[in-house]
């Protein structure tokens, strides 16, 4: 048998140019491979803790502490076990850390772990990681769900946090629902986003970028923003509505301040009810099919208004909200908050943990998407996740820049060499 011989970590950069942990694992037989872990920068105030150095160096924002810990305390414990036993090697991290955030040990260090753990497994067994990933939760996964490609949420407009413009809302995405595969899919997203260039260009509006890929204009309002996009779906040659739908990322909580909901572009502040009527305004009026932290991350009556008008007709996610975590996400599902969640490993710091949390939002009929962070780098595990867990869909930023394009262009090959994978319908 194959044993894990060494782990090593290094600090590397993410895509916004900030460090972030990277590691590799080495086997007995030689064989090896690497993950690195991504950073959010809306980040819910429940979520693991990354852990970053302090100081004067990166802004303070080194990560040598947590690349200390894995090389320093994981590779001794973890050293002669075996890689196929990933639940094990997770558990044996959640423990060596002992907190509820895994600041102890931070969680970057750990995810860096879990993930490098999981490819190399995968490459030792001579099999593509999401096939994998199916193996080894096969007990908590949906078995009777064939493997499935993710339906892509694509970033085209970027605002809020991720953005130097005026927009409140973080991301306007498409969704290229009735291509009939993934190729198509990102053919028409990417049609979109030119267009999109153009019609911006035309208007001498910014055609600057943020940090998923989508452009970052400085606009009137939000419904600009959804007008704009109609537009360049529509110079596609593409029927919103039919073709494409829309998807909003509101991450109110970035906007909310206990009371109100200060839409500063707009110049106007919301009571959380008059928000709900807000949103539920755009979703009459625009084909708007997904919301994403609607509401405020403690804002549970909000929430719960939310859930109640809208939630019939339009998927609700909550990610700040839930933070991937699975018992905050079990209080959330029984005081029937949302009906979708966002999954972003990091969040939550194993891989293990991210799954079962996979597994209580498909026991309790809730969606699952995919997520990466708007801190990202060349790692393409998310795009594993998705398929090998047939969560459905994916939101990896905009159909632009390495760091977003790596996980599309990961997807398309798996389509290539998988005809018998099915995209929804
Ligand atoms: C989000 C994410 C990813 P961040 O809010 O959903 O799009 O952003 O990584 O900054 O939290
Ligand atoms: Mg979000």
């Amino acid at each position: 048998m194959s044993t894990i011989n060494s782990i090593k970590a290094i600090q590397v950069l993410d895509s916004r140019g900030l460090p972030t942990v990277s590691c590799k694992v080495i086997l007995s037989c030689g064989i090896e491979a690497s993950a690195i872990v991504p950073s959010g920068a809306s980040t819910g105030t429940k979520e693991a803790l990354e852990l970053r150095d302090g100081g004067s160096a990166f802004m303070g924002k080194g990560v040598t502490k947590a690349v200390n810990n894995i090389n320093n305390f994981i590779n001794p414990l973890l050293k002669n076990l075996n890689p196929q036993d990933q639940k094990l090697i997770d558990h044996k991290l959640i423990d060596l850390d002992g907190t509820d955030d895994k600041s102890n040990i931070g969680a970057n260090a750990i995810l860096a772990v879990s993930l490098a753990i999981s490819h190399v497994a995968a490459k030792k067994k001579n099999i593509p990681l999401h096939k994998h990933f199916r193996d080894v939760y096969s007990d908590i996964t949906r078995l009777s769900v064939e493997s499935s490609l993710p339906m892509p949420m694509l970033n085209i407009l970027n605002g809020g946090e991720h953005a130097d413009n005026n927009i409140d809302i973080q991301e306007f995405m498409i969704i290229p629902s009735n291509a009939s595969n993934f190729s198509e899919a990102m053919r028409w997203s990417s049609e979109i986003y030119w267009n999109l260039k153009n019609i911006l260009k035309n208007k001498s509006l910014s055609t600057a970028v943020g940090d998923e890929g989508g452009f970052a204009p400085n606009l009137k309002s939000n419904e600009e923003a959804l007008t704009l996009i109609l537009d360049a779906i529509k110079q596609s040659g593409l029927v919103p509505g039919k073709d494409i739908f829309l998807a909003l990322d509101c991450a109110s909580s970035e906007f909310f301040d206990g009371r109100k909901y200060n839409l500063k572009g707009e110049d106007r502040s919301l009571s959380p009810s008059e928000f709900v009527s807000y949103l539920e305004e755009l979703v009459e009026k625009y084909p708007i099919i997904s919301i994403e932290d609607g509401m405020d991350e403690n804002d549970f009556d909000g929430w719960k208004e939310l859930t109640d008008k809208i939630g019939h007709k339009c998927q609700l996610v909550g990610d700040d909200l839930f933070v991937t975590n699975k018992n905050i996400f079990k209080t959330g599902i029984e005081q029937g908050l949302a009906n979708s969640i966002l999954i972003k490993f990091n969040q939550i710091g194993t891989i293990t943990e991210t799954i079962e949390t996979i597994h209580l939002a498909n026991s309790n009929n809730y969606k699952s998407i995919i997520s990466h962070r708007s801190g990202e780098t060349e790692d393409t595990t998310i795009s594993d996740l998705a398929i090998g867990l047939g969560a459905g869909q994916i939101k990896t930023g905009a159909p632009c820049r390495s760091d977003r394009v790596a996980k599309y262009n990961r997807i398309l090959w798996i389509e290539e060499e998988n005809n018998n994978f099915s995209f929804p319908e």
